[in-house]
């Protein structure tokens, strides 16, 4: 069975298009991550993921590797 988690933070550097696009690209990239959304107005970041196969930690140091500085 399919089980689906949320993590979501804050991410104040992330400006544009260009910004969310490699965020997803790289957030994407990692085993067991289906689906990342991002509001660039409230600068939060959605990601969903299998619990069972990433982690909140993996996916925090994806982006932190990216570049940027997610906040809780
Ligand atoms: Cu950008």
């Amino acid at each position: 069975m399919d089980t689906r988690e949320t993590a979501q933070w804050t991410v104040p550097d992330m400006e544009c298009e260009g910004c969310v696009r490699t965020l997803q690209r790289v957030l994407l990239d990692l085993p067991g991550v289906f689906q990342v959304e991002a509001d660039l107005l409230t600068k939060r970041l959605q990601v969903q993921y299998n619990p069972q196969q990433t982690t909140p930690t993996a996916l925090y140091d994806a982006i932190v590797s990216a570049g940027f500085t997610p906040q809780e």
